[in-house]
C-alpha cells in the first residue's frame, strides 16, 4: 500500500521541556530535508535510528534548535520512514515548526492516523492499536496494565488460539463432507461439540470479568444517598480528603448532585453526593431530589446512609426500596454518637451488608472500601492474565458466544454436519474482527477517529 506523508504535533499542546513534531511516510526525509540544518551533512545522508542535533528553519528564519531522529521503515511506530523533530515544548514554536513541515509538502495527520498507519502496515493488529488509546487514557494501575498487555498482543494471542481451534474443526468437516471416503465423520460431531463448549466457557469467563474490569478501569459509579442531614456530604468530603461539599446541621443543605472521582489504590469511585430524599415543598430541593433518583438509576453501587444514632426509619426503608436490584451497602453513620441498632441485627433483618461508620472521624470506612473491592472481585480480576475492557471486543465476543451456542444446539439436535460449519465460521469471523480482519473501512475510520491528534 502506498501512502502520502503526514505530520502532526505528537506531544501535548501545553508548555513543556520538549515537544515533538512527527513526520511519517515515504517522503518524510525529503520533506524535512530543506528545513533541517545539521552541523555536518544533509538529513538524507544521515544514518537511520540515530539522533542528530540541528536547527529547524523556515527559509532564512531559524525556528528552533532540535534533536532530530531519523527512523527508517519498518523500524518506526508507523512502520514507515519517520522523522521526529524534538523541539522545545512551547505550543507556538511547535505550531510554527509544523506549519513549515506542511509547507514543505506533508499533509496534516488526522487524529489517530499514525496508529492507523501502524495497523494498515501490519505492525499492530486492531486490538493492539486500540490498546494504544486505552494506555494513553488510563488512570489506574489496572487500566495501564491491561492496556499494555493488550498492546503487547496478549489478547490477540488468545483470540488467535481460539480461531485456530475453530478453523481446524471446520476444515476437517469441509474436507469430510467433500470426500467422505477418506475422512471419517463418525463421532466427529462430539469432538466439535466439546471443542465448542470449551471455547464458549472460555469466552463466557472473559465476558464475566469484562464487566467488572470496565468498572475498575473507569471507576465504579457510586451514589451516596440517604435522608436529609444523615451526613452524605460529610462522607463525600471524608472520602475525598477535602471539603468539597457544604456541610451544615440544616436538613436540605445539598440541592444539586455533586460528582467527584477518588482513588483508593486500585479502586476508583466516581462518587455522587445527592440531595437528601424527602417530601419537599421547596422547588429547588425538589429538583435536587429528582436528580438524586436519577443518580440511583445510573449508579453501579449505592451507599445508603442513615443516621445510625437513630433507629432505622420508615423513610430509610423507602429509600432502600428505591435501590432494588443494585449493589448496595448500608452505612450507619454518626457511630461516634452511639448506635441505636447494631449493624449485625440490621444486616440480618434487611439482608444487605451493614457497616457502622463515622464521616466525622473516618472510622469504619476501610471496611467499607474492602467490601466494595470484594463486591467487584478486584483481587480476582487482578490475578487474571487478561481482561477485556473494549466494548467493541465485548460485543464481538458475545456474537462468537452465540454462534458457538448454536453449534452446540445443532449437535444436540443431531442435525446434519454441514450446518455446523456455518456457525463455526460465524464465530471465527466475529473473533477475527477483534483483530481487525474483515473489518469495514468505515469502522476503522471511526475507531481511529477517537484517538487524539498526533497519535
Ligand atoms: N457526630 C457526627 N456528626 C456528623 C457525622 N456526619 C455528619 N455529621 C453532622 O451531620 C450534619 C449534616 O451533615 P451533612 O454532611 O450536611 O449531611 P447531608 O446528608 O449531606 O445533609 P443534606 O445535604 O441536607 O441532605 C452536620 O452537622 C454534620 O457535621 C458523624 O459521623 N458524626
Ligand atoms: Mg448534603
Amino acid at each position: 500500500m502506498e501512502f502520502d506523508t503526514i505530520a502532526a504535533i505528537s506531544t501535548g499542546l501545553v508548555p513543556g521541556g520538549i515537544g515533538i513534531v512527527r513526520v511519517s511516510g515515504p517522503r518524510a526525509v525529503a520533506v524535512c530535508e530543506p528545513l533541517v540544518r545539521l552541523r555536518k551533512g544533509a538529513l538524507s545522508g544521515s544514518a537511520a535510528n540515530h539522533l542528530y542535533y540541528g536547527k529547524i528553519t523556515d527559509g532564512e528564519t531559524v525556528l528552533d534548535e532540535a534533536l532530530i531522529a531519523v527512523l527508517k521503515a519498518p523500524h518506526s511506530y508507523t512502520a514507515e520512514d519517520t522523522v521526529e523533530l524534538q523541539c522545545h515544548g512551547g505550543p507556538y514554536v511547535l505550531n510554527r515548526v509544523l506549519e513549515a513541515v506542511l509547507k514543505a509538502g506533508a499533509r496534516l495527520a488526522e487524529p489517530g492516523e499514525f496508529t492507523k498507519r501502524a495497523f494498515l502496515n501490519g505492525r499492530l493488529d486492531l486490538s493492539e492499536a486500540e490498546a494504544v488509546m486505552d494506555l494513553i487514557s488510563s488512570h489506574t494501575e489496572l487500566a495501564r496494565e491491561t492496556a499494555l498487555k493488550q498492546l503487547q498482543g496478549a489478547h490477540s494471542e488468545k483470540i488467535r488460539a481460539m480461531r485456530a481451534v475453530i478453523l481446524e474443526k471446520t476444515a476437517y468437516l469441509e474436507a469430510a463432507l467433500d470426500d467422505p471416503e477418506h475422512y471419517e465423520l463418525e463421532g466427529f460431531a462430539d469432538e466439535v461439540s466439546s471443542a465448542a463448549k470449551a471455547l464458549r466457557d472460555e469466552i463466557q469467563g472473559m465476558l464475566r470479568l469484562a464487566d467488572n474490569g470496565r468498572l475498575l478501569t473507569e471507576g465504579v459509579r457510586t451514589a451516596i444517598i440517604g435522608c436529609p442531614n444523615v451526613g452524605k456530604s460529610s462522607l463525600l468530603n471524608r472520602l475525598l480528603g477535602f471539603e468539597r461539599a457544604i456541610v451544615t446541621q440544616i436538613p436540605g443543605t445539598t440541592r444539586d448532585t455533586i460528582e467527584e472521582s477518588v482513588r483508593f489504590g486500585d479502586l476508583v469511585l466516581r462518587l455522587s453526593d445527592t440531595a437528601g430524599i424527602r417530601e419537599s415543598e421547596d422547588t429547588v430541593e425538589r429538583i435536587g431530589i429528582g436528580r438524586a433518583r436519577e443518580a440511583i438509576r445510573e449508579a453501579e453501587l449505592i451507599l445508603l446512609l442513615t443516621d445510625g444514632s437513630k433507629p432505622f426509619s420508615k423513610d430509610d426503608e423507602a429509600l432502600l426500596a428505591l435501590c432494588g436490584g443494585k449493589k448496595c451497602l448500608l452505612l450507619l453513620n454518626k457511630a461516634d454518637l452511639g448506635l441505636a441498632e447494631t449493624p449485625e441485627s440490621l444486616e440480618k433483618r434487611l439482608k444487605l451488608p451493614c457497616f457502622a461508620v463515622s464521616a466525622l472521624s473516618g472510622s469504619g470506612l476501610d471496611a467499607v472500601l474492602e467490601k466494595i473491592r470484594e463486591l467487584f472481585c478486584l483481587s480476582e480480576i487482578r490475578q487474571q492474565p487478561l481482561i477485556v475492557t473494549n466494548i467493541r471486543h465485548k460485543e464481538l465476543l458475545r456474537q462468537a458466544e452465540r454462534s458457538l451456542s448454536c453449534v452446540l444446539d445443532t449437535v444436540e439436535a443431531g442435525a446434519p454436519e454441514d450446518l455446523l460449519t456455518i456457525d463455526l465460521m460465524d464465530a471465527y469471523r466475529a473473533l477475527g474482527q477483534i483483530l481487525g480482519e474483515e473489518v469495514e473501512e468505515d469502522l476503522i475510520n471511526e475507531i481511529f477517529g477517537k484517538f487524539c491528534m498526533g497519535k
